[in-house]
């Protein structure tokens, strides 16, 4: 296998010096993740890697199954570096898909279960994807209409591969095949895209190489102590960068451990699988968390094998991390991280203190941060400013989208995370806020940008801005603030359009406010501060 073939057109890579020097320090291995699953099948074989459903594969089960599934792919035309855009809920299916196309060297771009056609479709476009995997159904929706309305308007969209029932559709229990023999990508190409929570009118595609990756998931596997004995429960959705390798499934495979699936992250699914399984770490987002906590008050279920909750995605509060120690009998990790790259953790050993303040530190000594002022000046130890990062695992740049990443990296290549943190003695950060114009709703990423431009394609709508409001349960919720162009529509009516444009039911905005004119800014621009500030006093009210 080569290490030099030529990078995919349009993914910025590491400068030579730098690539260089990862490699020479040992970060980047030249490892594939199709080679490190056959690795796994070779040492422990009879090892349960997986349990979803009614499926228990071994290591040596998952490892065949992917290679017939990586030849089926084969035999219907796939090929290296071709994107498939894979959108499956947490069923055991979706790591046979995805090392299957690591192992053909096809680039799986992760979809979110709650994405709809206006982000499949911009993703199929986007991407030139040949083929979008999906389930028949689930969650009460059904992928297959979604896929047809996709692919009519996708015409380098040539397989649509169904679990289940397939209807007009090519069914993924069809493709397997007799495995062959495949070439497979070098450890420097780029083995698939993760999507940007993004800020900007359409979501960015963030391409992560086998090299880059891998590192992040062995460094995590030994800040985390994830070993054959690890049993992790993923309830977060599979295909977000927490749970897919902070250290997640993929760390539980690198690990030798073994992968739980639950298909919904509530405390009915969720803590059964704990006490049947005897799950020993698991990761949620804050909201989850403290659902988790209430449920567990209950002691229905014996969740006496959990050692560690990871929580990340968005800000815990002080008063929720006290909590989980004393309320689920196991240690908190917090994690900060980003499918950008960086991943901060608290350390298991590390003083309560520092573990339910902050949130953590990065996982890797090669992992450089700045904190800056709006000049790009370092700040003063301790002060809150924005945080730049740089590192053997954090992206140049997005997939082409070169106007963009001038903007999201500095010249010297510095990703611009859009957070304002700060920096305790000990060198751990402390998330203090966001710079970036996006909604953290409760872990799931809103770009304002994103929904204003839906509310704007509205014939009533003469102008829209959204917002965070603050919200007790997910921290944060969405509120567009809309000038009307004549009469005001009904809020109902505007939510209503925006489902039917096909955005994510994430996305539709929480509240709707309308408003004669927005705050500006000293040179004209909308307040998006000005607007937060007026809507926290005036909404002391709730939503009719
Ligand atoms: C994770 O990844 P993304 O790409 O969905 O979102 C990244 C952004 C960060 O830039 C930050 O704004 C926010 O999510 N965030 C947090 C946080 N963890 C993420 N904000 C405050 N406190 C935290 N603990 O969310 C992600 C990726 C890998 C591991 C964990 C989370």
């Amino acid at each position: 296998m080569s290490t030099a073939r030529e990078h995919l057109p349009g993914c910025p890579p590491w400068p030579d010096d730098f690539a260089r020097r990862y490699r020479e320090a040992g970060y980047w291995r030249g490892e594939t993740f199709g080679q490190l699953l056959r690795d796994r099948a070779r040492d422990f074989g009879m090892h349960l890697a997986l349990v979803a459903g009614t499926h228990r594969w071994t290591y040596a089960e998952l490892d065949a199954r992917v290679d017939r599934m990586a030849a089926g792919f084969h035999a219907l035309g796939l090929r290296a570096r071709d994107r498939v855009v894979v959108q499956l809920p947490n069923v055991a299916e979706f790591y046979e898909v995805v090392f299957a196309l690591f192992r053909l060297g096809a680039l799986p771009v992760f979809a979110l279960p709650a994405h709809r056609a206006s982000e499949i479709g911009y993703f199929c476009a986007f991407t030139e994807a040949v083929a979008y995997v999906i389930p028949d159904r689930f969650g009460g929706f059904d992928y297959r209409g979604l896929a047809e309305q996709v692919k009519a308007a996708t015409p380098t969209l040539k397989h649509v591969l169904v679990l289940g029932d397939a209807g007009p559709h090519t069914a993924l229990a069809s493709v397997p095949t007799e495995p062959v023999a495949l070439e497979g990508p070098a450890p420097s190409d780029v083995a698939f895209f993760q999507l940007s929570g993004g800020s900007t009118g359409v979501p960015k595609l963030i391409p992560r190489t086998h090299d880059d990756y891998l590192y992040s998931v062995r460094a995590s596997v030994d800040v985390c102590r994830f070993d054959r004995d690890t049993v992790y429960l993923c309830a977060l959705p599979a295909a977000h960068n927490f749970p897919l390798s902070s250290p997640g499934v993929l760390g539980t495979f690198y690990a030798g451990g073994t992968a739980v699936m639950a298909l919904h992250p509530s405390p009915d699914v969720a803590f059964p699988l704990i006490e049947r399984e005897r799950v020993t770490v698991t990761a949620l987002v804050p909201p989850l968390t403290m659902v988790w906590l209430d449920s567990a008050q209950a002691k229905r279920h014996d969740l006496s094998s959990l050692k560690v909750l990871q929580v990340g995605g968005a800000r815990l509060s002080d008063e929720a991390a006290a909590r989980v120690r004393p309320t689920l009998g196991c240690a908190l990790q917090q994690v900060f991280g980003m499918a950008e790259g960086l991943v901060n953790y608290t350390r298991l050993d590390d003083p309560e203190q520092l573990i339910v303040t902050t949130q953590g530190r990065p996982m890797s000594d090669a992992d450089e941060l700045r904190v800056v002022d709006d000049d790009d000046v370092p700040v003063a130890p301790g002060e809150t400013g924005h945080l730049l990062t740089r590192g053997p695992y954090t992206i140049r740049g997005y997939y082409n989208a070169e106007a963009h990443n001038a903007r999201s990296f500095t010249s010297d290549g510095f990703y611009r995370t859009g957070d304002l943190v700060r920096l305790t003695p000990e060198g751990y950060l402390v998330v203090e806020g966001r710079a970036k114009d996006q909604i953290n709703r409760g872990g799931d990423k809103v770009a304002a940008e994103e929904v204003e431009n839906h509310l704007l394609a509205h014939p009533s709508v003469s102008d829209a801005a959204v917002v965070a409001i603050p919200d007790k349960f997910l921290g944060e919720r969405t509120c567009a603030v809309v000038i009307p162009r004549g009469e005001a529509p009904a809020a109902s009516a505007l939510n209503a359009f925006l489902r039917q444009r096909g955005l994510a039911a994430f996305k539709i905005p929480d509240r709707i406010e309308f408003v004669a004119s927005f705050p500006q800014t000293g040179v004209g621009k909308v307040s998006k501060k000005a607007l937060r500030d007026s809507l926290r006093q005036s909404l002391s009210t709730p939503s009719p």
